[in-house]
């Protein structure tokens, strides 16, 4: 497999203005006939042309209404190449494809007893031949056949202009889509489906017709999925000033799918985890992602579909975009605080990983082996994070302008985000040219800060360097544009702030907040008229991706996390205070000392559970302690990670936090239930959070505590308590407590497969006992198949990430057992094969296991046949 490389980018030699495809959907294959009507491309000269194609049988082959013959094309297994061509030629294929064998869930495959698609990538080459790139746009007419009583329900892109009978029992639909798209936005279902329908009436007065298509069986699991829709599409509106333009929208919920959702132009394509919602089988969490995936395919229509990517390097384009679309209206709908909490510890924990590791890569890759490989944290939240940055410095008000030019400049385009950025500067007028950086030098930028109070002056300088480690291909970095977000907390709260230079009176002077611009390798900022030492309260609200370091003492970040005006800073600070803690732990127990907890956490704690003006879920966020992920993360820059002594550190502090605030706790607990009817709202969540937390505290003083799991267990009425207690029965409760809850709970529930796989993850992350016997065993479970992504991700998945003790186990069996996994998934679905192997890959970070991991990396190398994805994640992990 070869890299390609974003600055050998040519635009294509033709284009495909018009595209007609019909379907016949038969029961061992499915027949393509592809019309496409080609044309050079103004400025072209060329008179060949190659085609994309894979796994594509050719039939037959016509060039205006002429069948060629052998020698007139060239046909291998990835193209299919026409010579002597006019300036426009009509091509006509017809290929047979084999959906039922298609396990890579890529191009038309089958998901039970229904087809489905995925493009995006690179999968429409493997319907018919074609330019399967994002800058050849057509305008697509698409005509299904199929068996009516199998498949009553048949759908495309656009509006349906056409239905008919057939002979032999079945029928006809012909769809017809008036925007010109990429091929990857293509997408066909053929079903026997159920639907909800609503509609939505647009700002300009026009009502648009909703369905939410589901197996029968489903229908009461889609009211959520829809009203969450309907408030995307009014935020939108509100917020973007971008209306839907079609008179309707489809959503199809499919078991069988390698991501979260598809935005395909008005037919989305959705993984039934991230669409059905109910109590009886959705989390609380759940029920919010559902909310925002949801909101995040509908905001593709424009940043996405409307204006498109010119190449796959561009990637973050669309989706950096579009997750702070999402991120914004999910803060918008819930809590600010909390919604930049889960992303700021998404971003650290995973995407710092893998800035810092072999696979890093800029948010706009400069070179990829399989693009599937760069559906990445970096592509998608780092990429979200710098076009925050950009709204922050610009302002609300000059941001919605740069995005109101880019839409129509680019609309029906595809383009490279040096346009998004052009759009934001040019209607700004602010010099966004060093500010680009972030999007071609990979590597997560470290802020060294100090602070300098000079109590005779008055003043308050903080002294600021910026660095960036060396990524793979990138030695040397230079300085970024770091909006960096702050404030300063004085005894009595925080200061209003007087920046040297800022004339003094202005607006900004009464203020308590400023973004800081840093934009050179060190600098300094001087605050003036400060009457205390204060304590700086750095990066507010997560304002850059970015790791700060500042010495902070113990009693700085105390008072940090009680009382900062900023939500995320407390929290924050809080988190410091934690690791601190926890990194003592792990020292006294690696010198065999006893472990002794910092009592001023357990203080600062105590404060917490017995502030009643506290909101609930604030509470809960402040409470939980930082994940062994987070806190291997961080352990990777210091000698690499000790995953024992982490698992014993945060579960001695869980313990010696409950010993000494048992009674809070309980307190909390108890007042925090909630009595009234379950329903997924910000409220209820909050305090659910809250107890859940509280629990599972308590669990860890012994069986009476346990016992209250047990009784939680019984009474809940949803998802979220349920699994929340049982996870706590299984953790901690005796072994045949733990086998006869999960069996019974498997019982109940063995009907509703998106709970089973909630069943099977929360299993899968038990560390009682021998956690890779589990694993082992919860594959040979009925419930459990390799052929399906949301089991294998719940299982496999869950235990390599998710199970620290248990995957780095010291013999090494936790790595050859993941091995395995991806051996058998290579050929059969590389995407998810290469995606699980991404704990392997950072073993780097992993002193102990460092060789064992290697080895099986090595192992993996030398086998044949392996697939691009696979190839890739490992070749570039051993370099
Ligand atoms: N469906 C994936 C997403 O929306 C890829 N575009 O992020
Ligand atoms: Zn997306």
């Amino acid at each position: 497999p070869k890299a390609i490389y974003l600055k050998n980018y040519q635009p294509p030699e033709y284009l495909i203005p018009e595209t007609r495809l019909h379907f016949e959907l038969h029961e061992e294959f499915a027949l393509v006939h592809a019309t496409l009507r080609l044309a050079r491309r103004p400025g072209s000269s060329a008179t060949s042309l190659r085609l994309h194609g894979e796994d594509l049988e050719l039939l037959a082959i016509a060039l205006n209404g002429r069948a060629l013959v052998d020698g007139e094309y060239a046909v291998d297994d990835a193209s299919l190449t026409l010579t002597g061509l006019a300036e426009t030629v009509e091509l006509q294929t017809t290929t047979r494809i084999r959906p039922q064998d298609n396990t890579a869930l890529e191009g038309l495959y089958k998901s039970r007893a229904m087809f489905c698609t995925q493009c995006e990538a690179e999968g429409f080459r493997k319907i018919t031949y074609f330019l399967d790139r994002p800058d050849v746009m057509s305008v697509f007419s698409v005509t299904i056949d199929a068996d009516l009583e199998r498949y009553p329900v048949l759908l495309s892109n656009g509006n349906r202009t056409a239905q008919s009978g057939l002979a032999d029992a079945r029928h006809r639909v012909v769809w017809e889509d008036p925007f010109p798209k990429p091929a990857y936005l293509f997408a066909l279902v053929a079903g026997d489906l159920a639907r909800v329908e609503d509609t939505f009436t647009t700002m300009s007065g026009r009502s648009v017709v909703l369905r939410i298509y589901v197996e029968e069986k489903d229908l009461g699991k889609c009211d959520h999925a829809m009203q969450s829709l309907k408030h995307a599409m009014r935020w939108d509106e509100e917020v973007y000033g971008r209306e839907y333009d079609l008179d309707i929208f489809n959503i199809v919920a499919v078991d069988d799918f390698n991501m979260g959702a598809m935005e395909n132009k008005s037919l989305n394509i959705f993984n039934t985890s991230c669409i059905l919602a109910s109590p009886e089988t959705t989390t609380d969490v759940g029920f919010e992602r559902v909310e925002s995936i949801v909101a995040h395919e509908y905001f593709h229509n424009w940043s996405g579909n409307r204006v498109t990517c010119r190449d796959w390097f561009q990637l973050s384009l669309k989706e950096g975009f579009t997750v702070f679309r999402d991120a914004e209206f999910s803060a918008d709908r819930g809590a600010r605080d909390l919604k930049r909490i889960e992303d700021a510890t998404l971003l650290r924990t995973a995407q710092f990983a893998e800035d810092g590791g072999p696979m890093a890569h800029p948010v706009r890759p400069d070179s990829f082996i399989e693009i599937s490989n760069f559906y990445t944290l970096t592509v998608y939240e780092k990429g979200a994070a710098v076009v925050r940055m950009i709204h922050t410095l610009l302002g609300p008000e000059r941001f919605r302008a740069g995005s109101d030019l880019y839409f129509e400049r680019h609309d029906g385009q595809a383009v490279t985000c040096d346009d998004f950025v052009d759009a934001m500067q040019d209607s700004s007028g602010v010099d966004l040219s060093q500010f680009r950086r972030w999007y071609s030098q990979a590597g997560t930028p470290e802020l060294a800060i100090s602070g300098e109070y000079d109590a005779d002056a008055r003043t308050f300088a903080l002294h600021v360097t910026q660095s960036c480690p060396a990524t793979p291909g990138q030695p040397d970095k230079l300085p970024l544009v770091i909006p960096l977000a702050m404030g300063l907390l004085g005894d009595a709260g925080n200061l209003r702030l007087q920046l040297q230079g800022e004339p003094a009176g202005s607006e900004l002077a009464d203020n308590t907040h400023r973004v800081l611009e840093v934009n050179a390798a060190e600098q300094s900022f001087l605050f003036t008229d400060v009457p205390e030492k204060p304590v700086p309260s750095l990066l507010r609200g997560f304002s850059a991706p970015v790791r700060v370091r500042y010495d902070f003492s113990r009693e700085d970040l105390c008072a940090l996390m009680m009382r900062d005006g900023d939500g995320f800073a407390r929290w924050d600070a809080g988190q410091q205070l934690m690791v601190q803690a926890l990194g003592n732990l792990q020292t006294q127990r690696r010198d065999g000392e006893a472990l002794a907890l910092d009592p001023l956490l357990v203080d600062a704690l105590g404060g917490l559970l017995r502030d009643e003006q506290l909101e609930p879920a604030v509470a809960a966020a402040m409470l939980a302690l930082p994940g062994e992920n987070t806190l291997a993360e961080l352990a990777s820059h210091a000698g690499g990670a000790d995953v024992e002594g982490i698992h014993a550190a945060r579960e001695h502090a869980r313990g010696a936090i409950a010993g000494a605030l048992g009674d809070e706790l309980a307190g909390v607990y108890r007042r925090c239930r909630v009595s009234e009817e379950y329903a997924p709202v910000g409220e209820q969540i909050g305090r659910r959070t809250l107890a859940n937390v509280c629990l599972s505290y308590l669990a860890t003083l012994g069986e009476a505590q346990v016992a209250l799991a047990a009784t939680q267990l019984e009474a809940a009425d949803n998802l979220t308590d349920r699994l929340a207690a049982l996870q706590i029965l299984a953790q901690y409760g005796e072994a045949s407590q733990r086998e006869s809850a999960l069996q019974r709970f498997y019982d109940d529930w063995s009907h509703e497969t998106l709970v089973v796989n909630q069943w099977l993850q929360l299993q899968a992350m038990l560390t009682v006992g021998d956690s890779l016997e589990r694993v082992r065993a919860l594959m040979e479970h009925p419930a459990f198949t390799l052929d399906n992504p949301n089991k294998v991700r719940a299982v496999v998945g869950a235990f390599a990430s998710g199970n620290p003790t248990g995957f780095h186990r010291a013999d090494g069996a936790g790595y050859g057992f993941l091995g395995g996994i991806v051996e058998i998934l290579n050929r059969r679905n590389p995407q998810m094969a290469a995606r699980l192997l991404v704990p392997l890959t950072k073993w780097r970070n992993y002193p102990a296991g460092r060789d064992a991991m290697r080895e099986e990396l090595q192992r993996l190398a030398a086998l044949p046949d392996l697939s691009p994805d696979v190839y890739e994640v490992v070749s570039k992990s051993l370099a």
